[in-house]
């Protein structure tokens, strides 16, 4: 019988689900050297969290995470909270002893994640190990991606066009969410989405962002609090106009410039309000022999275009990033049987369980996060500044 890896998760939102699917799926697909086990769910509302538990397969509920975190028969925690929680619950868990997977975006500042990234490196040194959850990195087209880049099959990387694009916003009557308030999530799309952006385009290429130039836009300044129409929750289901708004504190549109530390340039884009798209987060790097393309619409896809070939014969090439060779496939299906969004979740539960067995520093780790914070706090501050260029604090570690 392998050891057991006790796991508590601490949320039950949208993030909890997924996770719970990684948990629940990679056991059954990878052979791992030890066993995890989903033990304890946390939330907040004793009879919601009860039911996500059994909905999801946990052993367990709970309400207190802090209990929870101190609890000897838990191993792992997995916060997968809003970003105003995660220092606390982070540093609780690590001092603590548990090996700790967050969320992204590490920290809704770059302070926090200062704290929590020195916190995680002592107890590296006590063999306690930390990751943080950019799932993107952990798709086989993404990860390919790197290791041609890597391989020098595009040359010189020149040039980056990185963008993630939603539209669940546009809409004025779509309702308030802690997303959309500064305290909880420390910033709009910025934070949420163009720190995909930032990581999958430095994960792809190999590259640090040195310095940036920025604008953030929110088109809508106040939403509907759902279910404050006069009627209560009933009457929200009719046309009744809610009684209550609320102030929306982050940015609906992040625009920024970023000039890498190799001298390459990039171009980032983090919208929710890009009217029909609903999840493109889309990577293009050029570079002096080819040019790597991936769109997660089309996550099983990688184009490919190498300059090297016969004049008239070049073009984008879609290679199917299904083979038993493509990183964590082999474990699926047979080629071209396809993979989706929630595969990432199970290659990240697969590699954190890897980690902790071997003992090897997880990627990304909280360092890399707090890299990608301060990305995100360079950019705020340009916008404040009028677009002028700011270094990213930490520059060439
Ligand atoms: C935003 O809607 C969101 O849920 C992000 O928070 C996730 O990180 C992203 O993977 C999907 O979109």
């Amino acid at each position: 019988m392998r050891e057991r890896l006790r796991v508590a998760m601490v949320g039950n939102g949208f993030m909890g689900a997924a996770h719970s699917q990684g948990w629940r799926v990679a056991p059954r697909f990878f052979d791992l050297p030890l066993l995890p086990s989903m033990d304890v769910l946390v939330g907040r509302n004793p009879a919601g969290v009860a039911a996500s538990a059994e909905k999801w397969g946990w052993r367990e509920s709970s309400v207190d995470w802090r209990e929870v975190v101190e609890r000897d028969d838990i191993d792992v925690v997995d916060i997968v909270t809003p970003g105003d929680t995660h220092a606390e619950i982070a540093i609780a868990a690590l001092e603590a002893g548990k090996h700790v997977l967050c969320e992204k975006p590490l920290a809704n500042s770059s302070a926090e994640a200062e704290t929590m990234t020195r916190v995680a490196e002592a107890a590296a040194a006590r063999g306690i190990r930390s990751m943080l959850g950019f799932t993107y990195r952990r798709v086989p087209a993404t990860a390919f991606a790197r290791q041609l880049i890597a391989e020098g099959r595009i040359g010189d990387v020149r040039q980056v066009r990185a963008s993630y694009l939603q539209d669940w916003l546009v809409d004025p009557a779509s309702p308030m969410t802690w997303r959309l308030q500064k305290d909880r999530a420390g910033s709009g799309a910025l934070g949420d989405i163009g720190a995909h952006a930032v990581d999958l385009a430095e994960y792809m290429t190999g590259l640090r962002l040195g310095r940036v130039s920025g604008v953030l836009a929110t088109f809508v300044r106040q939403r509907p609090i759902a279910g404050s129409s006069s009627g209560g929750i009933a009457a929200a289901a009719s046309d009744a106009p809610p009684a209550e708004y609320g102030e929306v504190t982050v940015d609906d549109v992040a625009l920024f410039r970023g000039r890498f530390e190799s001298g390459a340039l990039g171009t980032f884009e983090a919208s929710r309000m890009a009217t029909g798209r609903k999840n493109a987060l889309r990577v293009e790097v050029s570079g002096s022999l080819g040019a790597i393309a991936f769109d997660l619409e089309d996550l099983n896809s990688l184009e490919l275009y190498d300059a090297t070939e016969p004049a008239g014969e070049q073009g984008f090439k879609k290679i199917i990033v299904t083979e038993p060779e493509h990183p964590w496939v082999s474990a699926w299906w047979p080629a071209g049987h396809m993979l989706g969004y929630e595969h990432g979740f199970a290659h990240q539960a697969r590699d954190f369980v890897e980690a902790i067995a071997t003992g090897e520093a997880p990627r990304p780790s909280f360092a890399d996060g707090l890299h990608v914070q301060r990305v995100l706090d360079a950019v705020e501050h340009s916008s404040e500044g009028d677009g002028a260029w700011v270094e990213v604090a930490g520059g060439a570690d």
